[in-house]
């Protein structure tokens, strides 16, 4: 089954998205979703300049052999956009091996091992009052499990509020926005948010916050502590993870559940958070870790160090990727929960899909292969621009992770 074409698709319906299109000599064709957030250039250059002449000619059935030959064939390993490039052909070569056994990927993957995939939505609110109303329009909705953010008194923004109720677009097109942070304001600000949260809606709910990488290891300490009361499904990215250590102190002093890993592109970036038990969900997903083949390594890992899989699935994540990581969810067996960032209506018009959502659950559905495809015509009429996202700074003006 050789492949004889492959083609980067560029589009922007709602926000910028990199799609790469693989075709064999037999017609069938298979989507990777090649996106990485902000820097998407990069990625369509690195696939069209040098993947791309690579690929015609091989078997596109050979698909750990290729993953290697491009890991391994650079030189130049890991980084995010290596990864997002050799991620986007890995998952074009799951799709076109489905639809050539006329079978969804998750049965190539080894079947099910559940009925259908728990996921999270995003409610948030400038208020603890309209963060609470936002939590309670996704119970309505059918979530049994929700992200809660807040603003933080004091300061104009902070991460995960605002754009929108069901749909959170940090990226901007122009200049990269400047946002203002404050830790301390913001240590102040959570553990109220979750106590009226948990007061409101009961013990069941599944309750997760994304710190977004801006504390210390001992204010991620603290902030666990603090939180404890409130029982968290998890607290996210407490620190940047460049070094995984620092997971010891934080895992010291809370028994907060400790969920790590969207911007990890390969098993060296949490291996040792995995072997030594330091986080419990890994949020590795499918379009920045180097696709279905490496994921796979990676919750096998975490498989035996008691870490469940919690992927990313924010909205700069595409439909493809969607699918990709929800077949990927339906059979890993130490799944834990997906990320589901809703699409906008004209996102999903360019990325028809099979993948639904139902009383707080999805299923990829059953077509071949991973049930999305991407309309090229239509997505011709939403042109690519370049869009950043935020940038931070504290109050005295010192730049901190955004
Ligand atoms: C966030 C993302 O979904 C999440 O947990 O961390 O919204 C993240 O900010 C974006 O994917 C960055 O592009
Ligand atoms: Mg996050």
């Amino acid at each position: 089954m050789k492949i004889t074409d492959a083609r980067v698709i560029v589009c922007s319906p709602g926000r910028n998205f990199v799609t790469l299109k693989i075709t064999t000599e037999d017609g069938i064709y298979g989507l990777g979703d090649a996106t990485l957030n902000g820097r998407e250039l990069a990625v369509v250059s690195y696939l069209r300049d040098h993947v791309v002449p690579l690929l015609i000619g091989r078997d596109a059935r050979r698909i750990e052999d290729l993953w290697q030959y491009l890991y391994k064939g650079a030189y130049w390993r890991r980084g995010p956009v290596t990864m997002t490039a050799i991620g986007a052909v890995d998952v074009a070569l799951w799709d076109i091996l489905g639809k050539a056994a006329n079978m969804p990927v998750y049965r190539l993957l080894g079947g099910a091992s559940r009925e259908g995939v728990l996921v999270y939505g995003h409610a948030n609110g400038t208020t603890i009052d309209e963060t609470t109303d936002a939590v309670a329009d996704y119970i309505r909705l059918g979530y049994r499990a929700v992200r809660a953010q807040s603003g933080v008194p004091g300061l104009t923004t902070t991460y995960g509020v605002g754009r929108g109720t069901m749909y959170y677009e940090p990226a901007q097109k122009g200049m990269p926005e400047e946002a203002t942070w404050s830790t301390e304001r913001y240590l102040t600000a959570v553990p109220p948010l979750f106590a009226r949260l948990r007061e409101t809606f009961g013990p069941d709910l599944h309750l997760l916050h994304d710190a977004h990488h801006r504390l210390t290891p001992i204010e991620a300490a603290r902030l666990g502590k603090d939180l404890e009361p409130h029982r968290l499904f998890w607290l996210e990215d407490v620190v940047p993870a460049e070094l995984q250590e620092s997971f010891r102190l934080i895992r010291q002093h809370t028994t907060t559940p400790l969920a790590v890993g969207e911007v990890f592109g390969s098993i060296h970036d949490c291996e040792l958070l995995i072997r030594e038990h330091l986080i419990d969900y890994i949020r590795a997903t499918v379009v920045h870790a180097g696709g279905l083949t490496h994921l796979r390594k990676i919750a096998n890992l975490a498989e035996i160090h008691h870490v469940r899989t919690g992927c990313h699935g924010a909205t700069d994540l595409s439909p493809v990727c969607m699918a990709a990581a929800l077949h990927f969810d339906l059979s890993v067996h130490n799944f834990g929960i997906q990320e589901y960032m809703r699409h906008t209506d004209e996102t999903d018009r360019v990325f028809p899909h099979h993948y639904r959502f139902e009383d707080g659950l999805m299923h990829p559905g059953e077509a071949p292969g991973l049930g999305v495809d991407i309309d090229e015509i239509l997505a011709a009429k939403y042109p690519y621009e370049r869009a950043y996202l935020p940038t931070n700074r504290k109050e005295d003006g010192t730049v901190h992770s955004w």
